[in-house]
């Protein structure tokens, strides 16, 4: 059987409200699918709009077997671009970020203008002609401070998901913040077990002795179900959107991204050990009201984000193989924010640096244990593990559906 007919039948028989049969974590084959039906169409969180706030700043990311990079033009527009030269297929940016007036390829000094229109080449033919040799282009989108970007030739339309985001985020003011800082993490394991850890809290009690000072445990607050009929929430939201901020629960129809807003523990403002703000400035001046909890957004495959009244956490998610995701974190302060001054750093950074190691040591011991030939799918709690049964139905579903699409006879 190929690999497409086998995770077919994988998906077609498994068990609903179970975890999913071995090779999903673990196969190079299954992971090539998910990379070529799900990462390679869809839109993804690349960064931020800060991290290249001038002309000529660029970022580099890498998708699978993709290299791109995101660049700001001189009239402001940001743009994305496979970053594979069009002379012999170098990269043409070779750092991880970087400013520059053009794009130069290190090979032989091609030279590409911000909007990836090649402008020089050395000692070519008469009969060459360099508009045919621009960069080729990658779809970008920014909302609210949000990059994200697109591989196919032909993207979804992007529009649906700015519409359920843009009045959510856009108070909030990320275009003019900045990255206090950032880590990267590489976690052993499957990014749909990075996933999986991600949509529950039922883990949290027992191994996030930080995180628990503020962030409430109540699978409402995590997950997809029940929030609409809690009565703290509804007050929270109904206090939050008196303010001017959306904040109740919502969710687009195949489930790939939901926005919601929920109450922090107690008299908790932040997340920080005391729950005390950790930076005096606001993030937004258009933010006023302290209590405003954390305005929480997922997208699959690519990014979870808290946005606190002082500052935001995101998250980038980029498979590096079956059994490896990288995992990036941005704290992302107002612009003029001054370290030591507004905010000591190590405070800021201390309750998601210690949760993020201690989520990546459970996914690390979750692959491991998958690994054994006596795996078998276990059943998630209803009620602490929505989340994730709800994650779980997407990628099948997403998956099954274009398996397939992409079983009918080409037109
Ligand atoms: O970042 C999150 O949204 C999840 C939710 C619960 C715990 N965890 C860290
Ligand atoms: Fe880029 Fe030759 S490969 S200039
Ligand atoms: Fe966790």
């Amino acid at each position: 059987m190929d690999v497409r007919n086998e995770m077919l039948s994988l998906i077609r028989g498994r068990r609903e409200g179970f975890s999913l049969p071995q090779p999903f974590y673990l196969d190079e084959a299954f992971h090539k699918l998910d990379m070529e039906l799900i990462w390679y169409r869809d839109w993804l969180f690349a960064g931020h709009d800060c991290e290249i706030a001038k002309p000529g700043s660029f970022f580099t990311i890498q998708v699978g077997d993709y290299p791109v990079v995101v660049v700001r033009g001189r009239d402001g527009v940001i743009r994305a671009f496979h970053n594979s030269c069009r002379h012999r297929g170098s990269r043409v940016c070779n750092t991880e970020r970087g400013t520059s007036a053009r794009l130069v390829c290190p090979y032989h000094q091609w030279t590409y203008d911000l909007d990836g229109s090649l402008v020089f080449a050395r000692q070519m033919a008469d009969s060459f002609d360099k508009a045919d040799f621009s960069l080729k282009p990658v779809a970008c989108e920014s909302v609210a401070g949000y990059i994200f970007i697109c591989v196919a030739e032909r993207p979804a339309d992007f529009a649906p998901f700015r519409t359920l985001m843009e009045p959510y985020f856009a108070p909030h003011n990320l275009t003019g913040a900045k990255v206090a800082y950032e880590s990267t993490i590489i976690e052993k394991g499957n990014w749909k077990l990075v996933w999986e850890n991600n949509r529950e809290c039922y883990h949290c009690a027992a191994n996030h002795p930080e995180l628990c000072k503020t962030f409430p445990e109540a699978p409402n607050v995590t997950g997809v179900n029940g929030a609409d009929s809690d009565p703290e929430m509804q007050a929270h939201w109904a206090k939050c959107e008196a303010v001017g901020l959306p904040s109740r629960f919502r969710i687009d129809g195949e489930g790939q991204y939901r926005a919601t807003r929920a109450p922090l523990l107690r008299d908790a403002v932040s997340y920080t050990t005391t729950g005390k703000r950790a930076v005096r400035k606001n993030l937004s001046e258009k933010v006023a009201a302290d209590r405003i909890g954390a305005l929480m957004l997922y997208h699959y495959p690519t990014t979870w984000n808290h946005v606190l009244v002082d500052h935001a956490v995101t998250f980038r998610v980029l498979p590096i193989s079956a059994t490896e995701t990288a995992v990036t974190t941005k704290w992302l302060v107002h612009g003029d924010a001054v370290e030591g001054v507004d905010y000591d750093l190590k405070d800021l950074i201390h309750v998601w640096t210690e949760t993020n190691d201690e989520d990546r040591r459970i996914v690390e011991e979750n692959a491991f244990g998958i690994k054994s030939p006596a795996y078998e799918p276990g059943p998630y709690s209803e009620l602490h593990e929505g989340g994730v049964i709800q994650f779980v139905d997407w990628y099948t579903r997403f998956m099954e559906t274009r398996l397939v699409e992409g079983e009918k006879p080409a037109l």
